[in-house]
């Protein structure tokens, strides 16, 4: 199957998974479920469930383990659209495209914006802690939660956004910038790939091998939305393109140019590739993810 094809059709059952688990806007709290449900389902690629669901298929491609995947594969989108409404905030970023859509700020305000974000942090978790839709065993769920809860917080994203925040207008060397990198956008990537692993019952070999995977495709991942970002247009983001420059951010072009840097995400996306030697055609998905994540245009 076409990478193109499959990409659609795991975006689509993400998206029903994700209509049938989040939480209806009634009730009490119907204001504050509108504006986390606003920008869950405001469209976005869904690379990071997708690539749970791969990582699984990689390791155990009955169907039943992919359904088994699902909640997990759910959360990790809600993490990173809570990260998303936080990055847009007036506080960080201050952008008002989203998705091609207005950002949660400027359309709920920004308290309602912040509440959203928490909303959707805290929502991922019980997705995946709730037995009634989870058909893992615990102790499979417990290693995925860690693995998450470890990507998200202070040791990746957050820890990550933070180092960002902490060197803005400031040169620092090229190291400093990966580190960023690795962490702020990375480490859920990699997180979305070893979850899925370890929800299908991987071997420590295939673990390794997956750690390395999503680690490449991680970096090559931001390094191409750093190219994006100084190349694209902001209709074809829906989000605001040449920001990065504007901003006077350390990037991957700043430091290398277009050219360079295009190569650094092809070696990124070939090691990734090399990790997973030891994979049989069950990581085709897999493959195919590496080279979109070097070749998408949003
Ligand atoms: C805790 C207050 C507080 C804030 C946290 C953690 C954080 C703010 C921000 C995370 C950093 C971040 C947004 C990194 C950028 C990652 C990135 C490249 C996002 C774009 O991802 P895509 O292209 O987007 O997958 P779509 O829209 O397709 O889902």
């Amino acid at each position: 199957m076409k990478t193109k094809q499959y990409l659609n059709e795991q975006r689509l059952l993400v998206e029903k998974a994700l209509a049938e688990y989040m939480l209806p806007a009634e009730g009490l709290f119907r204001q504050h479920i509108e504006a986390m449900r606003y920008s869950l389902f405001a469209g976005g690629k869904r690379i990071r469930p997708i690539l749970c669901l791969a990582a699984g298929r990689a390791v155990d491609d009955a169907p039943a383990v992919e359904q088994a995947l699902m909640p997990a594969a759910c959360a990790l989108e809600c993490i990173h659209t809570y990260s998303l409404i936080h990055d847009d905030l007036p506080a960080m970023d201050d952008d008002e495209l989203r998705r091609g859509k207005a950002t949660n700020h400027i359309l709920f305000g920004e308290a309602e914006a912040i509440l959203a974000g928490d909303g959707l942090h805290a929502f991922a978790f019980d997705l995946i802690s709730n037995r009634t839709i989870n058909t893992l065993a615990p102790e499979r769920l417990l290693a995925m939660t860690h693995c998450i809860a470890r990507a998200a917080g202070s040791l990746g994203m957050v820890g990550g956004q933070a180092l960002d925040i902490a060197n803005e207008n400031r040169d620092f060397p090229f190291e400093t910038l990966r580190d960023i990198h690795r962490s702020k956008t990375g480490a859920l990537i990699k997180s979305s790939v070893l979850a899925g692993a370890l929800g299908a019952g991987a071997d420590s070999q295939q673990i390794q091998a997956l750690d390395a995977y999503g680690r490449q495709i991680g970096l090559a991942f931001q390094i191409v939305d750093d190219l994006l970002n100084a190349t694209a247009t902001t209709e074809q983001l829906g989000k605001a393109a040449g920001s990065d420059a504007e901003r006077g951010k350390a990037t991957y072009p700043a430091y290398f140019g277009i050219t360079e840097t295009r190569n650094k995400a092809r070696e990124a996306v070939e090691l990734a590739l090399t990790a997973l030697k030891c994979f049989d055609h069950k990581a085709e998905p897999l493959r195919g993810l590496a080279r979109y994540i070097e070749t998408r245009s949003h």
